[in-house]
């Protein structure tokens, strides 16, 4: 992405000037480049610059142009330079292949941990999986390309993941990281040696205590690492994993119920709805928090599907904006943002934005009326939880009166036709579902801390006269 940033006159710039800021300092922490045009000779080298970093990086740059640059001519206006998507493979030495080829032959239960950095390894992932009859666990930005197609597949691991993945690695004797920075320490196991291959050397060994360090890209590195690795090995630790991947898929798909208590829609139903209703090359954008937990276990990747959510920051009401650019830059493509009445509630006036622009996004709004995933925070600290409650407006009327398709399903049995009716339109649409506030979304293994906390919860809601909040988390969670 370039984004060109506007700065004030040059000649009022320090003076506190009438809209003076210092997009420098507001830009830095995310963008990968940042400079100002101080005079129109930088142009166009600045800007090619800028380009440079974005397509090498594949990051944001911002050119900073104050008006009066703006408005001179630049000496030479022609372009110096083409920007074909840059083609390169890294691999290692020969010696550190041969002595990651060592390691993975001497160990017996082999787990690999891929993430987004083997976008386009999905082939050698997999061929080399089946040579170490290892399971393979995917960290979130890496689901939609690791996921689909994949007979070793054990799902996520960390609080998101299942009992699958999280095993899968605390069990194996070697973990093999390929182009991931999973960031979370405890999720990974304290006794196994670890290999980590990364294109970038400074992302190794960033999570936890690495034995190996190969830098490389995951396609190339696995394609010359795949000759030198011999098969035959045990296939117990592969079978049991995807045993337990196979009972996790019961586990959650039972908690998906098509039916349930009146005016309990629980969000993993309407998820599964429209992962069974959404195109073949959807796109979908997901807000922290629940709908991401719920977009991590009940959306099903296709290698032409993709999910996009504020997966490394974690801020909060990314799914919209964040759909707009993909339907910008896809106008043909199916796309549907999964959206926490928070998030939405923070980017209204994007609603307009859909109409203005004609973009035919699908808004689903999951209307919990909370801060749900940090009322469960709290609710496992043993915290009663406090100023988590929404009082939110009616967004179906909002968006209708923001000419949008707007549709409500208040009870279970309106979800599907709801979904069907908001894809089917051909323009923007949004879609509120009043879902279970005090659905629990399951880690893959509970603290004992945890476990105590949401007993001390539960305690304190009874003494403090809140006792229904405890029935309706039962109902809602163990009932249907
Ligand atoms: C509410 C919330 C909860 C979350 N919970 C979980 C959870 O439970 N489990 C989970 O997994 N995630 C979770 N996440 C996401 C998590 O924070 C990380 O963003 C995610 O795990 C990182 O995925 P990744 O390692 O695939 O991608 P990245 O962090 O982007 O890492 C990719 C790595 O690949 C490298 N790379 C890039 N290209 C190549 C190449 N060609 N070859 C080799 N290396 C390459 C990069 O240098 C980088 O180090 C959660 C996020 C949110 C918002
Ligand atoms: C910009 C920002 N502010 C605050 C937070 C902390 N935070 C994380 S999730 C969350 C609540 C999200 O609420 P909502 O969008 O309704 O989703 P829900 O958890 O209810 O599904 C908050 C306050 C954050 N991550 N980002």
């Amino acid at each position: 992405m370039l984004a060109i940033a506007a700065q004030i006159n040059t000649s009022e710039l320090g003076t506190n000037y009438f809209q003076e800021t210092h997009p420098e300092h507001l830009f830095a922490q995310c963008s990968h480049y940042c400079a100002t045009v101080t005079d129109a000779a930088q142009m166009p080298r600045l800007l090619e610059v800028a380009i440079r970093h974005a397509v090498s990086q594949r990051g944001v740059s911002v050119l900073i142009v104050p008006g009066d640059i703006a408005l001179k001519e630049a000496p030479n206006p022609k372009p110096r330079l083409s920007f074909p998507e840059p083609t390169f493979s890294v691999w290692p030495s020969n010696t550190d292949l041969d002595r990651l080829a060592d390691l993975l032959n001497s160990s017996e239960k082999v787990t690999i941990l891929g993430g987004a950095g083997c976008a386009d390894a999905h082939a050698e992932l997999i061929a080399l999986a089946k040579k170490l009859c290892a399971p393979i666990v995917h960290a979130l930005r890496g689901k939609e390309y690791i996921e689909y197609d994949n007979p070793f597949d054990v799902g996520m691991t960390g609080l998101l993941g299942s009992p699958a993945g999280y095993r899968a690695i605390m069990a194996c004797d070697t973990l093999l990281m390929v182009g991931t920075d999973f960031p979370y320490a405890q999720f990974y196991p304290e006794h196994a040696k670890i290999a980590q291959i990364d294109i970038r050397g400074e992302q190794i060994g960033r999570r936890c205590k690495i034995d190996l360090a190969v830098v490389g890209d995951a396609k190339t590195t696995l394609e010359k690492l795949l000759p030198k690795i011999q098969g035959g090995r045990a296939t117990k630790h592969l079978t049991s994993s995807l045993e337990q991947h196979r009972e996790d898929r019961e586990d959650l798909d039972g908690q998906a119920p098509d039916h349930g208590l009146p005016g309990v829609i629980h969000p993993q139903h309407l998820t599964k709805v429209i992962n069974e209703k959404a195109s073949g090359d959807a796109i979908f954008t997901c807000d922290v928090r629940t709908p991401t937990v719920w977009a991590a276990r009940y959306l099903t990747m296709n290698g032409r599907r993709r999910l996009v959510g504020s997966f490394c920051h974690g801020s909060m009401a990314s799914a919209l904006p964040q759909a707009i650019g993909a339907q910008l830059a896809y106008p043909d493509r199916q796309v549907i943002a999964l959206c926490g009445d928070g998030g939405l509630a923070m980017c209204l006036g994007d609603l307009l934005s859909l109409r203005q622009l004609e973009l035919p996004v699908k808004v689903i709004v999951y209307r919990n009326d909370a801060l749900a995933f940090v009322e469960m925070e709290m609710k496992a600290a043993g915290i009663l939880d406090f100023a988590t409650d929404l009082v939110n407006p009616d967004f179906a009327m909002i968006g209708k009166a923001s000419g949008l398709l707007a549709i409500k399903a208040n009870e279970t049995f309106e979800v599907e036709a709801a979904i069907e009716q908001a894809l089917a339109y051909k323009g923007p649409a949004i879609v509120e579902v009043a879902v279970a506030r005090q659905e629990l979304s399951m880690p893959p293994t509970i603290t004992f801390e945890q476990a105590k906390g949401m007993g001390i919860f539960m305690l304190k809601a009874v003494l403090s006269g809140r006792g229904n909040e405890v029935i309706d988390l039962a109902k809602t969670n163990f009932l249907h």
